[in-house]
């Protein structure tokens, strides 16, 4: 392939000259996750689908912008599924794409792990964002690990422009290598915005079906063969690699050098301007020649990235002394202070002065539920009937924390039911066993544990907090609530259907606003013996059926301060400031309220009333 091929110089930046062109293409405000999918639907992508989760959700929501003439942009149930179906697309011979979270990376993992046997026919990437902080994440892995596992190249953007160019090259490179391509984010990258220069939309004509079961097929016999195709590629690209616009050396002090990639250089570059850098745009194969002869060329060489010592660890193998994890953390996002820092231990940089402390303090801000947020009063059932709860993911989880408090254990997406099933089979709680789990998480991977459950009979209770969105990721559609990504209605799940099809004998739907009933249906769910399913069934506040009545209001003299509607943990209710025979009382923002009504069931003095009906106040 050209050295060239699809992409642009990477050297841009703010100085960069652009003498002789016709006219200097226009440039775009973009996040890192919207020019990812401009780099996709510029390359030609013809077929497109994710699971929604932080931070990679933007990149499907923005790829479903363009014509749907162009790319056709999916959800999918989850990113096992979107993988596969942008794979069928790959072998039906158009440039296709997937993304995900890192943690969704592990669920499609093993579609990735034997297509790198087969390589692609029309080019196959895959974005994947990495969380380093956990900013909204279950763990921290670091996807460049999957580069050496699964051989696959793994393209390091440092910003939006990057991002899109790299995402183009990635089909290029798939094709030309035959194999299959990550483009890897984090969250600062996937949520920074940044000027991008844009470009054209290539129209590769799609490619034959390439009918070849030695290579399409992943039998024991095909694969032994593959394997060293893999081992052949892996030479190939690292030769390629070699000078490549995905690999750059900025020759600096001779003192000591510094081998970076993804945001960690903007940040290098921020700190040490006049370092010899060594900018490594991919993280799997190495360029191992290329940082021999930079290694060669400083007297000290340091490598700055996050996460795990990936690079560290390659520079070693070459028997070349550095550093790197010893002055900078393993665990973090890292920051232009992070370096600072870490260049001052090592002795690089002369200590400076303190960073000032700033003025304003930013108010601490506990994790909560919504007001009205339908998921509470499950958790409040199962808190009072001391219930042993294996949560899953999603806002739900929140319930692990006060006030509701009310979950054991959370593991990742999926889990809950298999796992609830796990303690009943163990024998030994003497508590009724529940697993609790939303709509979204039930159908990316909470069908087979079902099935598990009452195949084998167990004893456990599910509760299925339907309220039909994806709310934790921002609100994302998925088949239980009708609609596409592009927003066309379509088959609806029933997921009581669904449910007895399973072979499960109680199945009851509830509305998760009454309380009594949601309590009595728990006791008589958990009195079954066998699978029970209790289906929580309310929309998420958040949902555009948002407002459920008009707001509530306390009544402050009939309030006994008794705290039953604070133990709903809803962010709507406070303490009063001024005190009424000799209490602070319970007071109600009206402006956050959504008139679901929980405070005012839980209310054992009757203070609690919707606005119009309580004059007492007005
Ligand atoms: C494998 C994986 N994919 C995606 C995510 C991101 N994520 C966390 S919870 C969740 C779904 C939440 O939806 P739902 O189960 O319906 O619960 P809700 O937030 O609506 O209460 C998603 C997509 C993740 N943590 N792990």
């Amino acid at each position: 392939m050209s050295k060239a091929a699809n992409i642009r110089p990477v050297t841009g930046g703010a100085g960069e000259s652009n003498a002789g062109a016709v006219r200097r293409p226009a440039r775009e405000s973009m996040m890192g996750n919207e020019a990812i999918a401009r780099g996709a639907w510029e390359a030609g992508v013809r077929v497109a689908a994710a699971y929604p989760g932080t931070p990679s959700t933007e990149i499907m929501e923005s790829l479903a912008t363009y014509p749907a003439a162009d790319v056709h942009a999916q959800w999918s149930t989850n990113e096992k599924v979107a993988l596969d179906v942008a794979i069928g697309a790959a072998f039906a011979g158009v440039r296709a794409f997937a993304s995900m979270k890192h943690v969704g990376l592990n669920v499609a993992a093993d579609s990735l792990m034997s297509q790198t046997y087969i390589g692609v026919n029309g080019g196959l990437v895959i974005a994947v964002c990495d969380d380093p902080g956990i900013h909204s994440s279950q763990n921290e892995q670091d996807t460049r690990l999957f580069g050496a596992l699964a051989m696959v190249p793994i393209l390091e953007p440092s910003d939006a422009q990057e991002a899109l160019d790299f995402t183009r090259l990635a089909f290029s490179i798939s094709e030309e290598f035959d194999t299959p391509v990550i483009v890897r984010s984090t969250t600062r990258l996937s949520h920074t915005r940044s000027l991008v220069r844009t470009g054209e939309r290539d129209a590769p004509a799609p490619r034959e079906f390439i009918e070849n079961p030695a290579k399409n097929v992943m039998i024991p016999g095909h694969a032994r063969v593959r394997h060293h195709a893999l081992l052949e590629r892996e030479r190939k690209l690292t030769a390629w690699l070699a000078d490549s616009p995905l690999i750059r050396w900025e020759k600096g002090s001779a003192e000591y050098g510094i081998i970076t990639q993804a945001t960690a250089y903007t940040y290098v570059k921020e700190v040490a301007p006049d370092a010899s850098i060594l900018k490594l745009g991919v993280s799997w194969p190495l360029p191992l020649e290329q940082i021999r002869e930079f290694c060669n060329s400083v007297q000290r060489v340091l490598v700055i990235e996050e996460l795990e010592p990936v690079i560290e660890n390659a520079v070693r193998t070459l028997g070349i002394a550095v550093d790197g994890k010893r002055f900078f953390p393993r665990t973090g996002e890292f920051s232009v202070e992070t370096i600072r820092q870490g260049l001052e231990q090592a002795g690089i940089l002369k200590p400076g002065p303190a960073l000032p402390e700033l003025a304003i303090k930013s108010m601490p801000r506990p994790p909560l539920l919504c007001a009205g947020c339908p998921h509470t009063t499950a958790y409040l059932a199962l808190r009072s009937l001391d219930a042993r709860v294996a949560g899953d993911i999603g806002c739900y989880t929140l319930a692990a924390v006060e006030p509701l408090k009310a979950i054991d254990t959370t593991v990742c997406m999926g889990s809950s039911i298999a796992i609830a099933l796990g303690m009943a089979k163990a024998g030994t709680q003497e508590r009724p066993i529940v697993a609790t789990i939303g709509d979204s998480t039930f159908l990316h991977s909470g069908i087979p544990p079902l099935i598990d459950a009452v195949y084998n009979q167990a004893d456990i209770t599910v509760v299925l907090l339907d309220n039909r969105i994806t709310a934790m990721t921002g609100g994302q559609d998925h088949p239980g609530t009708g609609r596409t990504l592009r927003g066309e209605a379509t088959h609806r799940v029933d997921m009581e259907t669904m449910i007895r099809a399973a072979g499960v004998q109680w199945v009851r739907k509830i509305d998760s606003y009454n309380i009594a009933s949601v309590h009595q249906a728990l006791r008589e769910a958990i009195r079954h013996k066998g699978v029970s399913v209790l289906i929580m069934d309310r929309p998420c506040v958040l949902d555009p059926v948002k407002i459920k009545g008009p707001p509530l209001r306390v009544r402050a003299e009939a309030c006994n301060a008794c705290q039953a509607c604070m133990n709903l943990g809803c962010p709507a209710l406070s303490w009063s400031e001024e005190r009424h025979e000799g209490y602070n009382k319970v007071k109600i923002d009206e402006a956050a309220c959504i008139g679901c009504t929980l405070c005012m069931q839980v209310c054992t003095t009757d203070a609690i009333g919707i606005v119009a009906e309580a004059p007492a106040t007005a």
